[in-house]
């Protein structure tokens, strides 16, 4: 893609999250209506939806060539990578966005012939922008993200990992490989929401994220900002992250990446799953 372009689309793509974001900010305490989706705790709401038709309208009336790829079904559906596509998700941690009012996030993925070319991540209550280009390195607000070169050894690691994947019945990962993880780490952190535990990853304030559920618009922005870092980001077999299915993820720093695949992760047949 033509820098060129790629700033201009970069610039909207920044000042419509900071636009969406104050109005989700100004109205957090709004009476509203919550529904749920595929289990009684995957929740949306019409703030999830009235966000997604902004950025589906901005998108289409400034860039009608481009795609949408998005959570609540107002943009394309998609068979290929082909083209510029924009992986959106309007809310990401919805349960907290409900529940806690904090720790969310809008996140949005690039992808340009299945290339990801810019990624960003709002932190909407705390004003925060995550922002990477491709081979630009990546940033929190101005102010350029250092990349993750520290050679940090599992047992001083914090790993964002969601208690689901330690009970028996899980569907996705043998518990006890994750029970040994986690007494290996230092500690685990779960922050609800997907988009936030990749921004924290880049970061550096957290070493890793592995997780067995994602839709491409939890990972797609997020994935931009770690590769960006120098992290490594794959399916939890290692295998290439694919922006058009349900996934695994495990994000990280280098160094622990294959420990953590190749010594705790142990995935259940897809055959074996209730
Ligand atoms: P969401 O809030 O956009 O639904 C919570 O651990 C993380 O998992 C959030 O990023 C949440 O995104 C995502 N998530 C929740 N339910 C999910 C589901 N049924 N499939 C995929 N991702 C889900
Ligand atoms: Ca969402």
């Amino acid at each position: 893609m033509d820098n060129q372009l790629r700033n201009e689309i970069y610039d909207q793509a920044a000042s419509w999250i900071l636009e969406a974001g104050e109005y989700i900010r100004e109205n957090i305490d709004a009476p509203r209506s919550i529904e749920t989706k595929s289990n009684p705790n995957d929740l949306v709401t019409e703030m999830d939806q009235r966000t997604e038709q902004f950025f589906a309208d901005k998108i289409k009336t400034t860039y009608p060539e481009h795609y949408l790829l998005g959570e609540e079904g107002f943009g394309d559906e998609l068979e290929n990578l082909d083209g510029t596509i924009w992986i959106v998700d309007p809310i990401d941690g919805t349960m907290n966005f409900v529940h806690q009012k904090r720790n969310f996030a809008i996140s949005i993925g690039i992808y340009v012939d299945g290339i990801g070319e810019i990624g960003l991540i709002y932190n909407v209550m705390e004003d925060t922008l995550y922002s990477a280009k491709r081979g630009e390195g990546a940033y929190k607000n101005d102010v350029k993200l250092p990349s993750l070169n520290q050679q940090r050894p599992l047992n001083q690691s914090i790993l964002a990992l969601n208690t689901t994947w330690m009970l028996p019945e899980n569907p996705h990962i043998e518990h006890q490989g994750v029970h040994e993880l986690v007494k290996t780490l230092r500690s685990t952190r779960t922050y609800g929401s997907a988009a936030l535990e990749f921004a924290f990853v880049a970061e550096g304030i957290l070493d890793g994220y592995l997780t067995m559920t994602l839709m491409p618009w939890d990972f797609a922005g997020g994935a931009i900002l770690v590769h960006e870092v120098g992290g490594l980001v794959t399916q939890a077999n290692k295998e290439p992250l694919n922006l058009l299915e349900k996934s695994t993820v495990l994000a990280s720093r280098t160094n622990i990446h294959n420990e953590i695949a190749d010594e705790y992760v142990n995935l259940k047949a897809k055959s074996d799953r209730s």
